[in-house]
């Protein structure tokens, strides 16, 4: 698979319920890299901007309350293949029918609560990063984990 880069946000509600670490834990532990990571209460504007497909949902004002009603964790994070495979950490968009062992099948029981947010394509990982972090806000490094990780 490609080296890719995808934008993974922890939503106010996993924020509120103290699962960052536990969230962060799951892409640590997988072995991918972690290239950004703030706290960040987001405009109305960046959440419509950042959900621009949904606009003509009958959800998406709900959706764009939910994302700026707290403090919200960005990420950016890299590695092969890491926009589907962060896609099955976290499991289906409705909690209740997402695998046991996912992010949102083990954390959540709501739609509208469902902690947490991955890219859904690559090009998508890209305009998400760019939307949500600055100029200088990723960081670049190498992991001395690679080589144990990558044959
Ligand atoms: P995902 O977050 O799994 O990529 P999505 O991009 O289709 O799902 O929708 C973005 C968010 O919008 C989702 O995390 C929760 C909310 N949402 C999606 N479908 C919904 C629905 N039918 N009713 C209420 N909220 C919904
Ligand atoms: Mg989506």
């Amino acid at each position: 698979a490609e080296v890719e880069q995808t934008y993974i946000m922890i939503k106010p509600d996993g924020v509120q319920r103290g699962l960052v670490g536990e969230i962060i834990s799951r892409f640590e532990k997988k072995g991918f890299l972690l290239k950004g990571l703030k706290l960040y209460q987001c405009s109305k504007d960046l959440a419509q901007e950042h959900y621009k497909d949904l606009k003509d949902k009958p959800f998406f004002p709900r959706v764009v309350d939910y994302i700026t009603s707290g403090p919200v964790v960005c990420m950016a994070w890299e590695g092969d293949g890491v926009v589907a495979s962060a896609r099955k950490l976290i499991g289906a968009t409705n909690p209740l029918q997402a695998e046991p062992g996912t992010i949102r099948g083990d954390l959540a029981v709501r739609t509208g609560r469902n902690v947490v947010h991955g890219s859904d394509s690559p090009d998508n990982g890209k305009r998400e990063i760019a939307l949500w972090f600055k100029e200088g806000e990723l960081s670049q490094w190498e992991s001395v984990q690679i080589p144990w990780l990558i044959e």
